[in-house]
């Protein structure tokens, strides 16, 4: 037997760290080998995200059970794929797309299908007895990312008045992987003393970072400029990103109305709010700071900005290769947020981050806001060189769980572990702002 054939599949119902049902997935080779995934979902979810199918039966956890993708995973997945070899996963993951044969994978969904692709490749690693990130990258895989870290939570995430849904702080000037995990680590609980120190209650929000009420979002940009200095790190050595998820805010008239504390903006206002922001504070990125439909809002604000930061699309581009080749065309991006459950299937994941690297685009592989102690980002983050990644604060196990994976990757590695971004893919040139 030389090759890691599957006999078959199935899936359980799991909780993911929202306290929401989602699905992990078995694969079984016929040497009893065993690959077992699971996926994560989001709160600011896209319109161009493939389906993630839900059961609405009201009786069981308030409808957002996911009994069917499970069903569907023993009963029509399972089938379809024995024989199959776990190693070849662009047929695989074909397979898994012509069997639900719609386009937005609402069939099955996207959470069984993703389920199944995942669990398949890291039955194939173990078969072949080789960690994850080796058996996806090769023997080029040996770029650890730089940790974009979500240290304070509003929009979606948080039960606050902020609007912007993540800040995040980003080691740019680390040496190392665990040098930045380390600093992120302290700039984290600096925060924390910080606001308590000015009467905010300690809760955090969905991805770990705290979520107190402020004044504006400005006063989370100054907290946390407070925080990296007296943490003993400047803002050359410590980035911010924002996650805007500005879709949330799109109206039907075309403009933006944020929904915490109600001011509107139109586009062009929002373009020159970012601006303001990125004039004032040493931003290192800015992740859809414009709507998902809005491709030439994009392109003006990449004009603005494009040379000085990273612009992000996440919902603009739902990891879809598609809508990236259209964004591409535009010019209205320089980075893409990648994140597995908004397209469905390994294969078409490793696609996009293959055209975005080839288009000259930074991508980041992201986890989402429900997520589980699943590892796999870390690992996809590895094989593919990704410059960064996204997975919350250095706080809360589901996110912790990928960033302690890549630090065991780190000690694999040893002397041969890269860190941060390749030399074409530099950081962004502008000098930060002195914020005092
Ligand atoms: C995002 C993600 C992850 P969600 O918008 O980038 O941080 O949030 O999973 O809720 O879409
Ligand atoms: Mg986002």
């Amino acid at each position: 037997m030389n090759k890691p054939q599957i006999t078959r599949c199935c899936a359980k119902e799991i909780l993911d760290s929202r306290g929401n049902p989602t699905l992990e997935a078995t694969v079984f080779l016929t040497d009893g080998t065993v690959g077992v995934a699971s996926v994560p979902s989001g709160a600011s979810t896209g319109i161009y995200e493939a389906c993630e199918k839900r059961d609405g039966d009201r009786r069981r956890y308030g409808g957002r059970g996911v009994r069917e993708a499970v069903v569907n995973v023993g009963r029509v997945i399972s089938p379809a794929i024995s024989g199959i070899s776990a190693s070849e996963q662009a047929e695989l993951d074909r397979i898994l797309c012509d069997l639900d044969s719609t386009e937005n994978k609402s069939r099955l969904g996207a959470n069984a299908i993703l389920a199944v692709s995942l669990a398949a490749a890291r039955a194939a690693a173990n078969w072949y007895r080789m960690p994850l990130y080796r058996y996806l990258g090769g023997i080029s895989a040996e770029r650890l990312p730089i940790p974009m870290m979500n240290i304070l939570n509003g929009g979606a995430h948080a039960q606050n008045n902020v609007e912007i849904q993540e800040f995040m702080i980003v080691p740019v000037g680390a040496e190392s992987f665990s040098e930045a995990l380390r600093m992120g680590s302290e700039i984290y609980h600096t925060l924390g003393r910080i606001l308590s120190g000015e009467g905010h209650p300690s809760g955090v929000g969905d991805e770990g970072g705290y979520a107190p009420n402020l004044k504006d979002d400005e006063e989370a940009l100054e907290l946390i400029c407070r925080a990296i200095e007296e943490s003993g790190y400047d803002t050359d050595r410590v980035r911010i990103s924002l996650d805007c998820a500005a879709s949330e805010w799109f109206t039907e008239e075309g403009g933006y109305r944020m929904p915490k504390r109600g001011a509107s903006f139109s586009r062009q206002g929002l373009i020159e709010y970012w601006c303001g922001l990125a004039k004032k504070y040493p931003l290192f990125s800015i992740e859809d700071g414009l709507d998902q439909r809005d491709f030439e809002g994009w392109s003006e604000l990449m004009k603005r900005l494009g040379k000085d930061l990273l612009l992000v699309g996440d919902d603009l581009f739902a990891t879809n290769v598609k809508r990236l080749r259209e964004g591409i065309r535009h010019g209205s991006a320089n980075a893409i947020l990648v994140k597995p459950n908004q397209i469905g299937t390994l294969s078409e994941t490793v696609q996009v981050i293959r055209e975005a690297a080839e288009a000259g685009y930074a991508f980041i592989p992201s986890h989402r806001s429900g997520d589980t102690e699943d590892t796999t980002l870390a690992d996809l983050a590895v094989a593919t060189s990704a410059p960064l990644i996204k997975s919350g604060a250095p706080c809360r196990s589901e996110r912790v769980a990928k960033y302690n994976r890549l630090l065991r990757i780190e000690s694999a590695l040893g002397s041969s572990a890269l860190y941060g971004l390749p030399r074409r893919q530099s950081a962004p040139a502008r000098k930060p702002a002195t914020v005092g």
